[in-house]
């Protein structure tokens, strides 16, 4: 019997359904449709399938999270706003106990002081912050190497 693909369960959060058009001059040019094609070739590059969810709505995003427990190995997440605001995420991620990337496009930290925290930060094995669309694939690569190494 074949094994299955590893899979990796990619988050975008609110508003991440406008890229392309929101604010391009934070957050790019790129569509959310770029972003998923870009995870989805990063992750069958490396032997990892990818599977994408964006969603406006956090318990949608708490769903997700918590049945990657039974389906996946690892979590990237852009938590777009939630980042600041959600203690429930944040619990959600450290409850499945599995490796995750936080990822921004934009560099947060250079942005209105209320972006600077996160309470993701602490339940993810790395952050990465303002390098746009390409910040996936090296979420992508990161989880990549750590899951190899186990
Ligand atoms: C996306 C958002 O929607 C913001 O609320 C965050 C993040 C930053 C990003 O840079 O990808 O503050």
């Amino acid at each position: 019997m074949p094994t299955e693909t590893p899979r990796l369960l990619i988050i975008n959060g609110p508003n991440l359904n406008l890229l392309g058009t929101r604010e391009p001059g934070i957050y790019g040019a790129s569509t959310l449709a770029d972003v998923e094609q870009l995870c989805r070739e990063s992750a069958s590059a490396l032997g990892f399938e990818a599977e994408l969810l964006q969603s406006n709505h956090e318990g949608v995003i708490i769903d997700a999270i918590q049945a990657a427990r039974n389906n996946a190995v690892g979590i990237v997440i852009n938590p777009a706003a939630y980042t600041h605001t959600s203690v429930a995420i944040a619990d959600a991620l450290r409850a499945v106990e599995l490796p995750v990337v936080e990822v921004h496009l934009s560099n947060v930290h250079s942005r209105e002081e209320f972006r600077r925290h996160s309470y993701v930060s602490p339940a993810a094995v790395a952050v990465i912050a303002g390098a746009g669309i390409n910040g996936y694939r090296y979420a992508v690569d990161h989880l990549a190497s750590l899951l190899r190494e186990d």
